[in-house]
């Protein structure tokens, strides 16, 4: 407010001015630019800190993820280790598996001692064959084999991957072990051609190097035939492959065509192993479960003895430690079941002799006329009447005896007069003497 002043000759003048709304107002502008101000400093203030705290939320995310990484370094460096601790010991496991293989003897399986009894003296080798549809993966199978037991990288058996025909000539595979993978030629029709052919090839009628003849073909005319395999010479085991993506296998078809095949296998002592080939064309757990289910009961295998895996092929051809363990598998069972063959094959061998020596000895006292060295008399009693004036051991009259059952030959009127055939049975120079005898007793002219 401006000041009155009474009572003056020189009267002072004032002018009165209210000042109030102006300083108000600027009071007003004053507080608004403290306020302003104020409130600058604290967005100034609010945005450092978001700043500051985006930093250290930067930071911290940064250091979990340096956390997390390391961890992931760590877990992949452990898992890393235990491949290769695991690698190392498996290629540990499989040196070992394969040095027993270049070791192995007869009898290793199953124990000498369960031939105790049996005469095993001709058991010179194991022949194990491989068979299957066409094209089912026979010859890449033991090409693999070849593989992993001789760490090279490629076999040598001819197979379709590159380009060559199918397998046509029987084969034996790894002569430098005591046994050897058969290599046959594959199945197609199913057909009674086909029968006889698998049991001509498991009777060892058949022999390396032979072409497999299949009639129609044109290959050639007539088979040729081995009349008396030995024992070495005939097949003790059976692998059968069969293609896990055969539609076939699915449908049931293989297992009705394998019927007849299965009984051959079952009268001869021989429990198949299965091997199914391909399995890299399966793609699920379930899938491969169905094909192992389908294709034990299509051979009648155990399921224990059938195995899935892949071949070594032309586009697979790295190594494989995998399929080199599942390999041992398969010929660790194969020689046990091929093991087992040969005693139920011998035990069935002697029980003949021995049924035949009871029937010849029957025969002789019944009628009381069939004398040792008639026509009549079995070839076993004709060989024993003959042991001790020509001192012939008992086993090769033991193991000529039951070679010629098995041809048929029982009586000594049957050896003289298939003696051309089967005179190769017999050792040099008791060849001669049996010869002499039979001439002797005019059966031979
Ligand atoms: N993907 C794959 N292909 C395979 C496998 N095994 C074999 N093969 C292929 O299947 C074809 C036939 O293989 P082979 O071993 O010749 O068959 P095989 O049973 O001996 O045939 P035949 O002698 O004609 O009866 C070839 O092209 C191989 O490359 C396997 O496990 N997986
Ligand atoms: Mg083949």
């Amino acid at each position: 407010m401006g000041n009155i002043l009474f009572g003056s000759s020189e009267e002072t003048q004032y002018t009165y001015t209210d000042n109030t709304n102006e300083e108000r107002r600027r009071a007003m502008e004053r507080e608004a630019r403290r306020l302003e101000n104020e409130r600058k400093q604290r967005e100034k203030e609010e945005r450092e800190r978001i700043e500051k705290e985006k930093q250290q939320e930067e930071q911290r995310h940064r250091e979990r993820l340096r956390r997390q990484r390391q961890k992931e370094i760590e877990e992949e460096e452990k898992l890393r280790k235990e491949d290769e601790q695991k690698r190392l010991e498996l290629e540990a496991e499989l040196c070992r598996l394969r040095y027993q293989l270049e070791t192995y003897q007869f009898g290793d399986k199953i124990k000498l001692d369960s031939f105790l009894g049996l005469e095993i003296d001709d058991v010179t080798q194991l022949r194990i064959g491989v068979f299957g549809s066409t094209g089912s993966g026979k010859s890449c199978f033991i090409n693999t084999v070849e593989r992993v037991v001789r760490q090279t990288n490629k076999g040598s058996v001819p197979d379709q991957s590159r380009g060559n025909e199918g397998t046509i000539v029987l084969q034996d595979y790894l002569p430098e072990l005591f046994f050897h993978l058969v290599d046959t030629r594959g199945f197609f029709m199913y057909d009674s051609d086909e029968i006889i052919e698998f049991q001509n090839v498991l009777n060892g009628k058949i022999q390396p190097g032979d072409i497999i003849v299949r009639p129609g073909t044109g290959q050639v005319d007539k088979q040729e035939m081995y009349r008396c395999p030995n024992f070495g010479q005939r097949l003790h085991g059976a692998i059968i492959v069969v293609k896990a993506n055969d539609a076939r296998l699915k449908s049931g078809a293989l297992r009705q065509h394998w019927n007849r095949f299965r009984s051959i296998l079952r009268e001869s002592g021989i429990a198949p192993i299965t091997v199914i080939t391909h399995c890299d064309a399966l793609k699920s757990e379930n899938d491969k479960e169905k094909a192992l289910d389908d294709a034990y009961k299509a051979t009648n295998s155990w399921p224990s003895h059938t195995f899935l895996t892949w071949n070594y092929t032309k586009n697979n051809s790295e190594q494989n430690l995998e399929i080199e363990r599942m390999t041992f598998d398969i010929l660790h069972y194969a020689l046990i079941t091929a093991e087992r063959a040969v005693k139920q094959m011998k035990i069935r061998e002697r029980n003949k002799r021995e049924d035949d020596m009871m029937r010849a000895r029957r025969g002789m006292s019944v009628s009381g006329q069939v004398a040792p060295d008639s026509p009549d008399a079995s070839v076993e009693v004709f060989l024993r009447f003959l042991q001790k004036e020509h001192r012939w051991s008992t086993t090769y009259i033991e193991r000529i005896s039951s070679q010629l059952v098995k041809e048929n030959i029982t009586t000594v009127n049957l050896l003289a007069k298939c003696w051309s055939h089967v005179q190769h049975c017999f050792p040099g120079g008791m060849r001669r003497m049996m010869e002499k005898e039979l001439r002797e007793r005019g059966m031979l002219t």
